[in-house]
């Protein structure tokens, strides 16, 4: 009897909210921007970027281990222990690292393996849960604890590590609600951690362990991928690379790749985000015209994005519009790339095409 392949997440990827990148495994899935409306993304159109299929926990089973050389007492955590502790609500983005890989084909004229994101590997939403630093307390961390991995319960065993001076910080979290609701299965039910400011891959998704150690932890997601590698780049034995942590400023435009509009003035609208804090300024340049700034619209919360618009009046044509970021930090987006081994951290200002007609 014919029977249909089970799919690899489970939330509904329709494509209209959904585009499928190429090499995305079946497992990952990337926002369309247009129109995505409000300030948080809604659930069912956060992207979603799992390295195996969506595992399958019970909550009445599942049990959250601490242990390692880091702490003075193995503990273990049911879900209504994590849901009896004090509480705390951060609104962040999650960003992939890999978002934007596709650009790299298109400026060095060769394909980086990898799933081929363009800008959708973003979603900001309100996490929900506990502080990992109180989560961590409960084990007594050593004086000399200094590294933290958590490892997810997928069939990967996906694992990211993070130095405890991060996992320590106000607004590193294990997330139990995502948006209100209890966390989705596909983003990591029915625990995961949320790391700020950092790449998507830190926050692992599906906990059910995490090591604390007196010496740095590795694992290949920060070994032999999601480090910044390649000739300019310097190797951090023993990784390939540098480690990747913050994500860099960005700015996206809310219009398909490329974009349609009919003549006419128009409000022009976008998303421009950073690791490393608030948005300062967002210009833009259509075609060779000059640069001006787009308005800001609130809220503008650090680790998070900001939206912003602009008005055009649109003449018939092609055009290229251009709309690089500054971050409070005075980061401004490069205008080239150099060349990485993994396709990470794309940020330079890019050219969106958009016919009006
Ligand atoms: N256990 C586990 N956690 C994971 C991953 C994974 O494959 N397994 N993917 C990571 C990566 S690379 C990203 S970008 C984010 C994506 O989170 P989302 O699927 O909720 O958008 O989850 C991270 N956490
Ligand atoms: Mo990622």
């Amino acid at each position: 009897m014919f029977k249909s392949k089970p799919r690899k997440v489970l939330k509904p990827t329709p494509a209209e909210l959904f585009i499928k990148p190429e090499q995305g495994e079946g497992t990952n899935f990337e926002i369309r921007l247009a129109g995505l409306p409000g300030y948080l993304t809604p659930i069912d159109r956060f992207y979603i970027r799992s390295h195996a299929p969506t595992p399958h926990i019970d909550a009445k089973q599942w049990q959250l281990r601490i242990d390692g050389s880091g702490v003075r007492q193995s503990t273990t955590l049911s879900y209504d222990e994590l849901r009896a502790m004090p509480q705390t609500s951060v609104t962040r983005m999650v960003e992939c690292a890999g978002n934007g890989r596709v650009f790299f084909k298109q400026d060095f004229g060769r394909e980086i393996g990898g799933t081929q994101w363009r800008t959708g590997a973003i979603g900001v939403a309100e996490w929900t849960g506990v502080r990992l630093r109180d989560v961590l307390a409960r084990a007594k961390l050593t004086r000399a604890a200094c590294s933290v991995i958590p490892e997810g319960l997928d069939e990967l065993r996906f694992a990211r590590p993070l130095p405890l001076t991060k996992a320590m910080a106000d607004d590193t979290i294990i997330a139990l609600v995502m948006n209100g609701e209890v966390l989705p299965r596909d983003h990591g039910y029915p625990a995961r951690v949320i790391v700020s400011g950092w790449l998507g891959a830190a926050s692992v998704k599906w906990i059910g362990r995490i090591q604390v150690s007196e010496e740095p932890l590795y694992s290949k997601w920060n070994t032999e991928d999601y480090t910044m590698a390649g000739p300019d780049y310097a190797r951090e034995e023993p990784a390939d690379g540098a480690p990747i942590t913050t994500m860099p400023v960005m700015s996206v435009l809310n219009l398909d790749w490329s974009a349609t509009l009919s003549p006419g003035t128009q409000v022009i609208r976008g998303r421009a985000f950073s690791g490393e804090g608030r948005i300062s300024r967002v210009e833009y340049k259509i075609d060779n015209g000059s640069w001006r700034q787009a308005r800001l619209c609130e809220p503008n919360i650090a680790g998070a994005w900001v939206r912003w618009e602009f008005d055009w009046r649109a003449e018939p044509g092609e055009h290229e519009i251009r709309v690089p970021a500054t971050d409070e930090q005075g980061h401004r987006q490069p205008d080239k790339m150099l060349w990485n081994d993994h396709g990470c951290q794309y940020n330079a200002v890019v050219a969106h095409p958009v016919s009006v007609h």
